[in-house]
């Protein structure tokens, strides 16, 4: 529990940091003093197992009668909007903020998370301990989680063979979810429930099959490109490499702003509270003791889908029939006349708009500032820029449309593209990696905590028709 009240108020101080420059040094010696020097993740997990165990015993022991507001008819049929149903300790999202990820939001991760360079960008590895333990690791915890994470990622070769049978115009996220089923045979969840492991010990195999799981994504992830884009020839993982870096370089990408693009787009796309498609599907999957594996690929069916994950790839193909209809020098008069004819061919704006944001979404915004940082002269990127003023103007004259600002998806393609990752269909792999380091966080907690099955209440029309009328007479 102190851990987690150092990271509030870490926060805090990070905030009145903002505030009175001349404290951010005590922020940084807090940040050190925050972390024990253990470099051994599960064994900092299983101290602050108990300590969360008692709390949410006493919270609901205490708490547990107590409303958080009302259903209503339109919450049931407008996709659960606005019903606060889920626990997930890792994020919270707040609708005009943005993402915190246990407590900390994108800019205190940038300054506060260990990187793999002086001043560079956050490694993904330590997101990864800080969504486990709440805690900011050194650097030395999240060198040693690189380390581990490497000598986890031997992938057994039928996993290959099993993609290989896929035709190779299969899509990519196919082969991936495909790929990480293949994987699944190694479950040491599935294994130590087979011999009747009791369920306080449930937690130990999910972390072995969620850090094996992770640390193998970029492998399988990287063949699948390769396989499709690069005639199969693959590329060995670096052991001098960190998580982010050595995507990149399994990938086929060794310029170093690649590099540390890619460990800010794992990082900002891990977690994005419980109840987006992907880790929603991920939670509901693991409440019935399927194992990480079979949970996490159910959830990457639900990213592949265009009004989540697979947004990103819709952006760039729609950015680039923009250019090809119009030229990339497009006036802001033309771009209108083109957003308009996607809306008036019943479609959406791919990158606007979101579930829960009602700002620009703080994910866009740090993609943004990179961009001006190493490619404010890109055209793509500089297409975006006029997107940006040309899109939420017509979407709020529709009077529908809730959030009219771009969301993360808006952004991250034109990046990879600036980099030679050119092929739209393959970008949603990239997220599928990324969230793959908060759904398997939660899902650990998930098993800690003992939460139970998921399975809400559903109704039919006429059930709530009947209803309505009783509670109207
Ligand atoms: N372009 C056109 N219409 C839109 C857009 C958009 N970008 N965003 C919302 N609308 C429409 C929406 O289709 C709905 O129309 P109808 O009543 O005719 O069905 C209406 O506006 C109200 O929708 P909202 O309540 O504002 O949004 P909702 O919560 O239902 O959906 C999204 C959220 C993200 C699915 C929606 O904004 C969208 O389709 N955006 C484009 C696809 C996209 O970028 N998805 C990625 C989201 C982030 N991610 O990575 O997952
Ligand atoms: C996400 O990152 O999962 C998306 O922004 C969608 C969401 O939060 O609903």
């Amino acid at each position: 529990m102190v851990f987690f009240r150092s990271v509030s108020l870490l926060s805090k101080l990070r905030s009145r940091a903002v505030r009175q420059p001349n404290l951010s040094n005590s922020v940084r010696w807090l940040q050190i003093q925050t972390s024990s020097p253990d470099l051994d993740l599960r064994s900092q997990l299983k101290d602050l197992i108990p300590e969360q165990q008692d709390r949410l015993k006493k919270l609901k022991s205490e708490h547990g009668k107590v409303q958080l507001g009302n259903i209503t008819v339109d919450m049931v049929l407008g996709g659960m909007r606005g019903m606060t149903g889920l626990l997930w300790e890792t994020s919270l999202l707040d609708p005009d903020e943005g993402i915190r990820f246990r407590g900390l939001s994108i800019p205190e991760c940038q300054k506060l998370l260990p990187s793999a360079k002086p001043s560079g960008e956050p490694m993904p590895e330590g997101l990864l301990w800080l969504l486990l333990t709440g805690k900011v690791p050194t650097k030395e915890q999240a060198d040693s989680l690189s380390q581990e994470l490497r000598s986890r990622a031997t992938i057994p070769d039928h996993v290959f063979k099993t993609i290989e049978a896929l035709p190779v115009t299969a899509h990519p996220m196919t082969q991936f979810a495909t790929g990480v089923m293949a994987l699944q045979v190694q479950s040491e969840f599935q294994k130590a429930y087979e011999k009747g492991i009791h369920k306080s010990k449930f937690w130990e195999p999910t972390y072995e099959d969620s850090l094996n799981l992770i640390a193998q994504l970029p492998t399988v992830a990287s063949y699948v490109y390769r396989r499709i884009y690069k005639n199969g020839q693959t590329i060995p993982m670096d052991d001098s490499l960190d998580y982010g870096g050595n995507f990149a370089h399994m990938l086929g990408f060794g310029n170093p702003e690649m590099k540390e693009l890619m460990r800010l787009y794992v990082t900002i796309h891990t977690d994005h509270e419980g109840g987006n498609v992907s880790a929603h599907t991920g939670h509901l999957v693991a409440s019935a003791l399927s194992d990480p594996y079979l949970s996490f690929a159910a959830a990457l069916n639900g990213l592949a889908g265009p009004l989540h994950g697979l947004a990103n790839q819709e952006v760039l193909l729609w950015i680039k029939s923009v250019v090809e209809e119009c030229g990339e020098n497009i006036t802001k008069e033309q771009l209108k006349d083109y957003v308009w004819k996607t809306l008036n061919g019943g479609k959406v704006v791919p990158g606007f708009g979101h579930g829960v944001l009602r700002k620009t979404d703080p994910r866009y915004t740090c993609q943004r500032e990179f961009a001006l940082k190493h490619l404010p002269n890109d055209p793509l990127f500089q297409l975006v820029s006029k997107l940006y003023e040309v899109v939420p103007p017509i979407l709020l004259e529709l009077g529908k449309v809730k959030n009219p600002w771009p969301n993360v998806d808006a952004h991250s393609g034109v990046l990879l593209n600036h980099y030679g990752l050119t092929e739209a269909r393959y970008y949603t792999v990239l997220f599928g990696v990324s969230r793959a380091i908060g759904i398997c966080s939660q899902l650990i907690w998930d098993r800690a905590l003992g939460l139970p099955l998921e399975r809400p209440k559903s109704v039919t029309m006429e059930w709530l028709e009947n209803y309505c009328k009783k509670a109207a007479a």
